[in-house]
């Protein structure tokens, strides 16, 4: 009798069927039933008990962190893999569960990079929501190809009520919707391609929590109509669970549906590395990445790093766009520029991680021993990296952070950095000298999730200040030209700085710019400056973009200026990174060197020579420049029942808000406004008791603009004292 392949067995024969592979992940609005859905996929393909599939008593499954559990949020992604049958074949699926919560959104683009499809599912009672818009911008902007999943279907029937005729104009009107945003945020060429469509089954609908889906075309060959829906809960819980297992069942439904309407990886790669790697499409690796190439060069992007739970074990996961991996193998880092060795090579299996000896391309898997950072490129030899994962939101608050014990210093300084790798949203900033170190992060939530799990995971007993705003500062106008001398005043630097037109500042915010270093030609960047109307002259002097600012070289024949290049660029990132009016980061600066005068010998110019000297420069021109502080501001979007829209606005104006305008949207009116950050703080609770809890807000976009000139010098005195900094500091 042949033996039954055994689940290991089976993941190792599916990984290397390219053409059967689906890597994928699950996207929306907060609480819109994502980790529900997983968890239920799961437990259809045996791979949990399935009595605890979507029951939030018993737990999630993908939460493996207990702050979860307490708070009934997923706040890390969450990898699983499957196996499904499709059609007389079996299929392994790949799939990440994402967050909701906008404070957790770093995680959404990261694993937008490791997939090619992903699964928006949207809430059939409050429709499309504004992280609805957010996530499907993170998928275009990849590349990644969306469906729909219109979930919670169930409250439709059971609390609306609706007949068979309302529910169906209920599911077009979200689907119309829904493809109104894909045709305003996709590339032209994804405008129509990608609108999902009922007919062809690449939207479904259902209810995650009691485990049934349906599609348009699973309808038909189950022969069940809208009417029969509407008369499920009217049956008992046992029976309602057997009719929707025979003839609605979520798994087949939503697996069905991402085999058929998600492609493979060698499919999706053909188009998605054009968007996400800048090398040359006709080198080896170039075609090695195109093909998804099992057997060519080795090219795998970090996107997260995680810590084992089992093994405590640092863990680099993310996918594999070329190449096979195996243990033992020597790679190289792009970033770090060393070679290290992969111990082990990961797969999943369930929500568990699975040793296999080898891995190919086209897999989402996990590397052991490799030491790194999410958004690294490892290949086998030096090679261009991947586009960086650029997330859609910037840390804009902050806290500061100090051990108790004096004991534990050290111990605090590396789990800072330990949580620095593995949330790719947080910032942190360690201050040896004092031992007060800043922790960055998107919201009160972010830093208030990461702080306690110092204390609880790590086991650092730490006191906290209460959130801060981070600022920007950035200048009003064009500086004359100003010089910095060195300390040993045989090197002179000219400098200038401007405000970065406005088309090449939008395009570094949206990503479409990457932070880079040119050093050769660089024929994407040229075309992209171009399109931007930079002039010829000036792309030839870009010589960095960083952070939302530029470095250009204007010195023409100056013979040294090949070896103080890095040097004028390390000024210039420590001038980005802590501007001049109160050491918080620039925006949006053009900074050109003008002219140099330098020291013949090399060991007159070194960092302790340049650095200094190019620092001053800037620093003169920005004072001359008009410089001003930037807050940041968020667009938001509060629903609120109408009997209390003037507490709404009323709370909105006195934390200097500006409101937008109001629509009403069903039984609710939305307010749409904006809102400093730094008068945010306690918003959520003011809403919540002033509306009997009815009121909620949600992040729509984040800016940056003037801090109001009558405060300005105000909140400067502020985080100068703050910061201790002396007057000439
Ligand atoms: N009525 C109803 N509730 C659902 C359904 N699916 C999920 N829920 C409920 O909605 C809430 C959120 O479900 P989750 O699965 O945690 O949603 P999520 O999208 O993973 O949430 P985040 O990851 O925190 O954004 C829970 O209370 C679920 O029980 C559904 O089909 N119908
Ligand atoms: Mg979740």
């Amino acid at each position: 009798m042949a033996q039954k392949e055994s689940r290991i067995d089976k993941f190792k024969r599916l990984v290397s069927q390219q053409d059967k592979i689906r890597n994928v992940c699950t996207s929306a609005h907060i609480h819109h039933g994502k980790t529900a859905m997983t968890d239920n996929l799961l437990a259809a393909a045996g791979m949990m008990a399935s009595k605890n599939a979507g029951d939030l008593d018993a737990g999630m499954m993908t939460w493996q962190h207990a702050d979860e559990q307490e708070r009934l949020l997923t706040v890390d992604s969450a990898n699983v893999s499957m196996v499904h049958d499709f059609q007389g074949e079996e299929y392994l699926i790949n799939l990440i569960d994402t967050p909701g919560h906008v404070d957790f959104s770093g995680n959404v683009t990261a694993a937008m990079r490791a997939i090619d499809g992903t699964i928006v599912l949207v809430c059939a009672s409050e429709g499309i929501m504004p992280q609805t818009e957010t996530v499907v911008r993170q998928a275009l902007k990849e590349r990644v190809k969306p469906v729909l999943f219109i979930n919670k279907f169930d409250r439709l029937i059971k609390e609306l009520k609706l007949t068979p005729e309302a529910m169906q104009e209920r599911i077009v009107k979200i689907i119309a919707n829904f493809n109104k945003l894909i045709s305003k945020i996709a590339e032209p060429e994804y405008k129509e391609k990608w609108q999902v469509n009922i007919a062809d089954g690449s939207v479904a609908f259902g209810s995650a929590r009691d485990n049934w889906a349906l599609s348009l075309p699973f309808m038909k060959k189950k022969n069940v109509s809208f009417k029969d829906i509407t008369k499920i809960y009217d049956m008992s819980e046992e029976e309602r669970k057997d009719w929707t297992w025979k003839n609605a069942p979520l798994y087949e439904v939503i697996l069905d549906m991402i085999i058929k309407h998600h492609p493979s990886p060698v499919e999706a790669q053909k188009y998605r590395i054009p968007k996400i790697w800048h090398g040359d499409p006709e080198s080896e690796i170039g075609k090695d990445l195109m093909n998804c190439n099992p057997n060519g060069k080795v090219a795998f992007v970090v996107t997260r790093i995680i810590v084992d739970p089992r093994t405590g074990k640092e863990v680099a996961v993310g996918r594999l766009f070329s190449g096979t991996v195996e243990e033992g193998m020597e790679v190289y880092l792009n970033n770090a520029k060393s070679r290290q060795k992969i111990q082990q090579v990961f797969i999943y299996d369930g929500i568990k991680t699975e040793p296999l000896p080898k891995i190919p391309a086209g897999n989402v898997l996990a590397l052991g021993g490799v030491v790194t950072n999410a958004s690294e490129t490892i290949t086998s030899e030096p090679e261009q990296s991947f586009e960086e994962i650029k997330h859609i939101f910037e840390p804009v608050v902050t806290q500061a952070i100090e051990s108790k014990k004096a004991a534990d210093l050290p111990k605090l300084i590396s789990v800072l950095k330990q949580v620095a790798k593995e949330d790719p949203s947080i910032k942190v900033q360690i201050n040896e000298e004092t031992g007060q170190h800043l922790l960055s992060g998107m919201g009160e939530l972010h830093l208030e999730i990461v702080t306690n799990r110092i204390r609880t995971e790590k086991n650092v007993e730490i006191s906290t200040t209460p959130p801060i705003v981070v600022y920007r500062e950035t200048i009003g106008k064009a500086s004359g030209e100003f010089e910095g001398r060195s300390p040993n005043k045989h090197n002179v630097f000219f400098m200038k700085v401007e405000p970065l037109e406005d088309p090449v500042y939008e395009a570094i915010k949206a990503g479409e710019i990457p932070n880079l270093k040119i050093k050769k030609k660089d024929e994407v960047l040229i075309a992209k400056l171009r399109s931007l109307g930079v002039s010829n002259d000036e792309i030839r002097q870009y010589r960095e973009i960083y952070d939302d600012c530029v470095l250009l070289d204007k010195t023409r024949g100056e013979v040294h200026i090949g070896e103080v290049i890095e040097l004028v660029m390390e000024a210039f990132e420590q001038i980005v990174d802590y501007g001049v009016l109160a050491r918080e980061p620039c925006v949006k600066l053009k900074v050109s060197l003008v002219d140099t005068k330098l020291h013949e010998d090399a060991i007159h110019r070194g960092p302790a020579q340049v650095l200094p000297a190019v620092r001053d420069a800037i620093r003169l021109c920005i004072l001359d420049a008009k410089p001003v502080l930037f807050e940041p501001l968020q667009q938001l979007r509060v629903d609120t029942p109408e009997r209390f829209i003037n507490d709404v606005t009323r709370i909105v104006q006195a934390r200097r808000g500006q409101l937008m305008g109001v629509e009403q949207d069903e039984d609710r009116l939305v307010v749409n406004c904006t809102l400093p950050v730094a008068e945010m703080f306690g918003l959520s609770n003011d809403l919540r008791s002033a509306t009997e809890g009815r009121a909620a807000f949600f992040l729509v976009d984040q800016s940056f603009s003037k801090v109001p000139s009558d405060l300005q010098d105000k909140i400067i005195r502020q985080i100068r004292q703050r910061k201790g900094l002396t007057e000439n500091q």
